[in-house]
């Protein structure tokens, strides 16, 4: 009887295991981080007030393409203010510990950028 106990709660595990490893990432912050690209050009935005979904504690990572430097400004909690360079970089705004709708903005351009839904 024993045995036959042990059997299925190994059985259960390994299935909760396969379950655990497919989709659902953990909201801890271990999860990767969610990429936007970003093109600047002629002063113009792509993407402009795009709406992205995030996870709390989740790090979004600006692909920046520029023809232009400048500065991004991220209405989080506390603000964030991100520089990049002429050419191409990469931003990482993290720190998303909030629920909520967070604007990224460009303040040089006056545009939105994109939303990020914090949840
Ligand atoms: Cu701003």
């Amino acid at each position: 009887m024993r045995r036959i106990l042990a059997t299925t709660a190994s059985l259960i595990c390994l299935l909760a295991l396969a379950a655990c490893g497919d989709e659902d990432t953990p909201a801890s912050g271990s999860s990767d981080p969610v990429t936007i690209e970003v093109t600047f050009s002629d002063g113009t935005v792509t993407p402009q007030g795009e709406r992205v979904e995030v996870e709390t504690g989740q790090d979004v990572e600006l692909q920046i393409t520029a023809d232009e430097p400048g500065e991004i400004h991220v209405h989080s909690t506390p603000e964030q203010e991100l520089e990049y360079a002429a050419g191409e970089s990469t931003l990482t705004i993290a720190n998303l510990d909030a629920p909520g709708v967070v604007d990224v903005e460009s303040h040089t351009l006056d545009q939105v950028i994109v939303q990020l839904e914090v949840s």
